[in-house]
């Protein structure tokens, strides 16, 4: 029996167009869903994972699979619905799971054989049985998975292409920010995976640098705090020869023994999210920890980066208190931070999400018709109706931070500042040109955005 499971790539994510840029190979992870789908598949299925952000293969002339299972973003979902399309014409039967299928179950049905929502651990030997006997059924539902039942991802299936291997130490977010699917759908209880079944499978990853995907490594209260040093004491005992990057939130800063720790265990970085500049848009967006009222950012940054660890933060444009002008002020106050990297998303209903429910109702969905405009659910585009700024205005504010933030200066500023503080000049070089490298893209992606809309492809 043959399985092949599939991640569909948008043509609109220029990030993980690893041939356009030789920089997006530092940019691109692994699908590490379908290596744990993988993972929980008994030996008698031959497995061939396709990632099409490394190329897309020639169907036609692949052996034909038994079964294909697709996962998907929202962002993928139309591409997803080509690819089914083609495997179903060919009589094979098709499943889709992940958070698009979890959270458009509807939309999905209509589209595929047989849909898994939630996570897969206890349904996917399921769902393979019925397959091999043909009778599949419509839908399934995996709910949230027994943490200690998640498998080791199958990180022999996708071993070449990437700079970076990928590993998942926990689940769930209790903080349930209003733009973010991770509560509704990995749930509010932070699931730890067991630290013996972790280490085991960073000795599987065979790339020297790893993105632990977790929503956050820390968590929020003392128990987790303190689950993550065992973590990292187990990590640093094992002695991988490993770097990795992972996500926190800014409460990481509060702790040296935890930062010490994460620096010996190989921690090279950390992606944060800061979201906003203004405190009445955090609270509106549920993001608490960033909002203790003596929090020095500069400061908190400054202690993680004494230990050797770049901060890379992240920003949302597009809040009901953002005004023109806003994107050279949050250049100017990530710089004022002194964060190694910058991300800034346009602020993007997705659905399943508090945010979607408000702009539903609002009626502030600018794009919406589905499934054609998923594609531009990259938060990379302005998809909806901002309070303040109009799409071109938005589209601005976003080429202006990112210029200044990225511009040459400031990036040998921040390059000479880690060779003076001893940090990692070469990350912090390499994550710059990757992103500086993106912007003539993201130009060119605006451009055409911009025409289409003009022509009434988009409202
Ligand atoms: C790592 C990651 C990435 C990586 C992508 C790696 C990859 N190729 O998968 C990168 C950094 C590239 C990325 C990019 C983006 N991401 Co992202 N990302 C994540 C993150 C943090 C972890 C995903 C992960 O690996 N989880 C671990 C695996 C084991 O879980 P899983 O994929 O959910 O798989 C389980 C189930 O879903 C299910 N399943 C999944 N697929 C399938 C398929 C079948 C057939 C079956 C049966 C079951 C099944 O079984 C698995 C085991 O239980 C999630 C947050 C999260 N907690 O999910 C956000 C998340 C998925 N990302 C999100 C978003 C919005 C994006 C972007 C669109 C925007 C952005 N800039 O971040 C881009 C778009 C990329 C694109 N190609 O279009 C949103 C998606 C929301 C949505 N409705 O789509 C999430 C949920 C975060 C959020 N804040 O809401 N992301
Ligand atoms: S944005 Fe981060 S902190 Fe907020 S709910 Fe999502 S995962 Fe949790």
């Amino acid at each position: 029996m043959r399985l092949c499971l599939i991640n569909p790539s948008n043509p609109l994510v220029s990030i993980v167009k690893v041939k356009e840029s030789r920089w997006n190979r530092y940019r691109v992870w692994k699908p590490l869903g379908l290596m744990v789908l993988a993972g929980l598949t008994p030996p008698e299925w031959e497995i061939s994972i396709v990632d099409e952000n490394l190329g897309v293969p020639d169907y036609p002339a692949m052996p034909r699979p038994d079964l294909v299972g697709i996962t998907a973003f929202t962002s993928q979902a139309n591409r997803a619905y080509e690819v089914a399309t083609h495997f179903r014409r060919l009589g094979v039967p098709v499943v889709m799971g992940g958070i698009h299928a979890t959270m458009c179950l509807d939309e999905v049905m209509e589209r595929v054989d047989s849909v898994v929502t939630g996570e897969a651990e206890g349904i996917w030997p399921q769902v393979l049985e019925d397959a091999r006997h043909g009778c599949l059924k419509r839908r399934y539902d995996g709910g949230l998975a027994e943490i200690s039942n998640v498998p080791l991802a199958r990180h022999d299936l996708l071993a070449t292409g990437y700079a970076f291997g990928a590993i998942q130490t926990t689940r769930g977010c209790p903080l349930n920010c209003s733009f973010c699917s991770v509560t509704a759908f990995n749930g509010a209880r932070y699931r730890q995976r067991p630290i013996p079944d972790v280490v085991r499978e960073f000795q599987s990853v065979r790339e020297k640098l790893v993105l632990v995907v977790d929503d956050n490594l820390i968590g929020t209260r003392p128990e987790h705090v303190a689950r993550a040093k065992d973590l990292f004491r187990a990590l640093a005992r094992a002695n991988l020869r490993i770097q990795w990057i992972a996500q926190a939130t800014i409460n990481f800063a509060d702790d040296e023994e935890l930062l010490a720790l994460a620096a010996k265990a190989g921690c090279s970085g950390v992606y944060i999210g800061f979201e906003s500049l203004a405190p009445e848009a955090l609270l509106e967006l549920g993001k608490k920890f960033n909002l203790l009222k003596d929090r020095d950012f500069r400061a908190s940054v400054r202690r993680i980066q004494r230990h050797n660890i770049l901060v890379m933060g992240s920003f949302i444009i597009g809040l009901d208190v953002d005004e023109p002008g806003i994107g050279k002020r949050i250049a100017k106050v990530a710089s004022q931070y002194g964060l190694d990297n910058l991300n800034v998303l346009f602020l993007t209903p997705l659905p399943g999400t508090r945010l979607w429910d408000q702009m539903k109702s609002e009626d502030r969905i600018a794009l919406d018709t589905f499934p054609e405009d998923w594609k531009y659910y990259t938060l990379g585009f302005p998809v909806a109706r901002y309070k303040h700024l109009s799409q071109d205005g938005i589209i601005q504010e976003m080429i202006s931070c990112s210029r200044n933030f990225y511009s040459m200066p400031r990036i040998l500023r921040r390059v000479c500042s880690s060779l003076w503080q001893r940090r990692k000049p070469l990350i912090s070089l390499v994550g710059s040109l990757s992103y500086r490298s993106n912007i003539r893209q993201e130009c060119r992606a605006y451009a055409d955005f911009k025409r289409q809309r003009a022509m009434g492809t988009i409202e």
